[in-house]
This record gives C-alpha cells, sequence and structure tokens, in this order.
C-alpha cells in the first residue's frame, strides 16, 4: 500500500486489528464493572514489571487454615502480601518463604490500578497490597469472601492475563445464585461499594495456550488492605 492509494485492496479486512480499541464497559453490579481491554496498551510494561517481582518472589502452593493446599500459586508485592497458613489467612509485611519484605509494587502496577480505579468512578485508590494468583489447568477458586483488609470502603481491581477464565459472580450469602463471567486476557475489574463484600470465585481453567502467558492465567489483585 502507498501514501497515494485511497485504501487498501480488501476494506475491512485487516481493520482494527492493531488499532487500540475503546475500553467496552460492562456493569457486573451496581458497583462492579468488567473494563474489557482496558490494560491491552499496558502489557508490554506490566509483563517485564511482573517477572522481575517474581523472581524474587515466586508462586508457591500456599495451605489452608482447614489444611488443604490451594490449587492457585500465590505471590504478592507491595506494602503488605496476602498469606495463608495452618494457624489462618493475614497480610504480613514479609514473605515468609523469602523472611524478606515482599518485592516492591511496579510503578506500572500501580498507575494502572489507580486509572482503572478511577475510570470505574472510584476516586483516590492507593493501593498498599498486591496479590498475585498463578492458575494452571484445573486450579479454581472456591466461591469465598475478602475479608482480612481492614477498611472496605476502598474498591479491588483486579486484572486478568494469559488464558481466559469463567469468572463467579455471586451475592451477599454463599447461597445466592452466581453470575458467570468470562475474563479474558487484558481485561481489568473494579468492585467496590455494597458489592465489594460479594460471594466469587473462578470454576476450574481449562487447558489452552496463550501466546505470551502460555498454558496459565495469571490474576492482579489490588487492594488498600492495611
Ligand atoms: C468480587 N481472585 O484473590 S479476582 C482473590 O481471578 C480472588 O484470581 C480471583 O478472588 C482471581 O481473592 C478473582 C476478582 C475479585 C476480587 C475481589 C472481589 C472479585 C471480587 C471482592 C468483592 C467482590
Ligand atoms: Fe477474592
Amino acid at each position: 500500500m502507498r501514501c497515494s492509494d485511497s485504501g487498501p485492496a480488501t476494506p475491512g479486512l485487516f481493520d482494527d486489528l492493531d488499532v487500540p480499541q475503546p475500553t467496552r464497559v460492562e456493569n457486573l453490579g451496581p458497583q462492579s464493572r468488567v473494563l474489557r481491554g482496558f490494560a491491552l496498551p499496558w502489557i508490554e510494561r506490566l509483563l517485564p514489571a511482573l517477572e522481575t517481582v517474581l523472581a524474587e518472589a515466586p508462586f508457591r502452593h500456599m495451605v489452608t487454615p482447614g489444611g488443604f493446599t490451594m490449587s492457585v500459586g500465590l505471590s504478592s508485592c507491595g506494602q503488605l502480601g496476602w498469606t495463608t497458613d495452618r494457624s489462618g489467612y493475614r497480610y504480613s509485611r514479609i514473605d515468609p518463604q523469602s523472611r524478606q519484605p515482599w518485592p516492591p509494587m511496579p510503578e506500572a502496577f500501580r498507575q494502572l490500578a489507580e486509572a482503572a480505579a478511577q475510570a470505574a468512578g472510584f476516586s483516590a485508590f492507593t493501593p498498599d497490597a498486591c496479590l498475585i494468583n498463578c492458575y494452571r489447568p484445573g486450579a479454581k477458586m472456591s466461591l469465598h469472601q475478602d475479608k482480612n483488609e481492614r477498611d472496605y470502603s476502598a474498591p479491588i481491581v483486579s486484572l486478568s492475563l494469559g488464558l481466559p477464565a469463567l469468572f463467579l459472580f455471586g451475592g451477599q450469602q454463599r447461597s445466592d445464585k452466581s453470575q458467570r463471567v468470562p475474563l479474558l486476557h487484558g481485561d481489568v475489574v473494579v468492585w467496590g461499594g455494597v458489592d465489594r463484600l460479594r460471594y466469587h470465585g473462578v470454576l476450574p481453567l481449562k487447558d489452552g495456550e496463550h501466546s505470551l502467558l502460555g498454558q496459565q492465567r495469571i490474576n492482579l489483585t489490588f487492594r488498600q488492605a492495611g
């Protein structure tokens, strides 16, 4: 195609393939929004930052207070990291495996989380914790509430990378019916306000191969925990 041409030979065929698309917003609940593809323009900054964090704090399978080993691999960065063992769930300044502070939260992570919170209508979100979950095929997260944070008035921002997953978004009680929401590479979800304590989970990850992440899904959740 030359400058003087009026357009491509087959109009429509390649349109929009590598042009950034505006984020489509879906409302999951009164104060929960899916920002489809919001993180796609950030991916080339996010992935090297993620590598740096994981070199210092690799994924590990933690044990729940009930004695079950989680199928999801966990890590954290930021001032506080989430951990579980036989004595309970909590946030800690120290990685129990390295006995060092968790790696700092990369600037690109913090900026993405703040931009997403703002885009979803939550101002003044400053995360001090980023929990990183790694799902291999078969890994799942049972329905639960996130209740270890000090103040439920701050939202939680979640970023999905790699293989697609079916997210379960339930109600205020475990027995409430859940909606199934597909979450894809680059999607960001923001949950706050009246939706902050809703039950949620992730169905077992299906086999697949993602071009950048391989056979896994990585989910980052940004929280104001302390
Ligand atoms: C809805 N992680 O780490 S993020 C978790 O995809 C967790 O790895 C899931 O649930 C994952 O605790 C889902 C989405 C999420 C996070 C917090 C929420 C959904 C939420 C808080 C309230 C309601
Ligand atoms: Fe959760």
